[in-house]
């Protein structure tokens, strides 16, 4: 069985100013401090490239296509992948992605030790709203600026572990996790970027903030018998804070490394995948112990129908 060691690399704030090249730059900085502790895989966050720019109001179409990549690798991320097949380590960020044919994605993909891309994923459940809010602290235009992903929770063989990819609001929903475990999922690796001010209710608290984030984490963990990765970009960018809490969880629910500021930080765990074994054979048996017949709501209904 394999073990590997997984490193999450938080990003610290990204201004709006700062160039693409800048912060490959920090990220190929991660990626030698990941080098240098054994890693064989380094987990980087939602939307990595640039600032979370879906805080900001915009109309035109050119000014929103300025932060949407329409290649991967180009040619401010080249290094990063050249850097990563020079140290043998696999990689995986997130970035706004616009296809040839015109659409809109919040992406990650996945990539082997030789710089190779073996997996792409793009956001399914999109959070916030399409219009100009005047009732919220700040704006969350999500669903004004990407359409949901197009591609399912799927999982790849990758460096002979089964892995995922989901993004940010993907981790609060427990089908997430559910459709890759049905795939025998060992790694999932999550990027996201979590204001630290809920813009609906500001005196939620970022303590219940972090411990949302990490239940999450830990459930789907737990609850697929799975390794899990979640890395924020965290910091304040342009006046906006954004919460940290990156953690490696193992099958057991348990976490394993925690990042403890809210700047550019590495953590790491080594990861030995045999440990799946016990959970997806016992308690997590899908095949002997799930209940499809009483689950058909999950597919076939969206909201919540209250008829008593
Ligand atoms: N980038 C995100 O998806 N953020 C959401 C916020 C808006 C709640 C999240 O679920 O963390």
């Amino acid at each position: 069985m394999t073990v590997m060691k997984i490193a999450g690399a938080q990003l610290g704030a990204i201004q709006k100013a700062d160039s693409r090249e800048s912060v490959v730059k920090r990220m190929i900085a991660l990626l030698d401090e990941a080098a240098t502790k054994g890693a064989n895989l380094v987990v980087y966050p939602e939307l990595a490239l640039t600032t979370f720019f879906p805080r900001w109001y915009m109309e035109n179409q050119a000014e929103i296509d300025f932060w949407f990549e329409t290649e991967m690798p180009n040619s401010a991320t080249q290094p990063l992948f050249d850097h990563a097949r020079d140290l043998n380590i696999a990689i995986t960020f997130g970035y706004a992605e616009k296809t040839p044919d015109g659409h809109y994605y919040n992406t990650s993909i996945i990539t082997d030790r030789h710089a190779n891309i073996v997996g792409k994923y793009r956001k399914i459940h999109l959070p916030g709203h399409s219009e100009y809010d005047t009732q919220r602290a700040f704006q969350h235009l999500e669903k004004r600026y990407f359409e949901p992903g197009d591609l399912g929770f799927n999982v790849w063989r990758n460096e002979g572990v089964v892995m995922g990819m989901a993004i940010c609001n993907d981790r609060r929903w427990p089908e997430t996790f559910r459709c890759m475990g049905l795939q025998g999922v060992e790694l999932v690796a999550i990027g996201y970027n979590t204001p630290s001010v809920n813009a609906q209710m500001s005196d939620e608290g970022l303590d219940k903030r972090l411990f949302h984030s990490q239940l999450s984490l830990q459930a789907g963990a737990y609850q697929n018998a799975t390794y899990v990765v979640g890395v924020a970009k965290a910091g304040v960018e342009d006046g906006h804070p954004l919460m940290g809490g990156s953690i490696i969880v193992d099958p057991d629910g348990f976490i394993l490394a925690k990042a403890m500021t809210e700047e550019d930080e590495l953590i790491i765990a080594e990861c030995d995948f045999a440990k799946c074994d016990f959970g997806k054979k016992t308690i997590f048996d899908f095949e002997r112990h799930r209940r499809i017949e009483h689950y058909g709501r999950i597919t076939s209904q969206t909201g919540a129908i209250v008829e008593v």
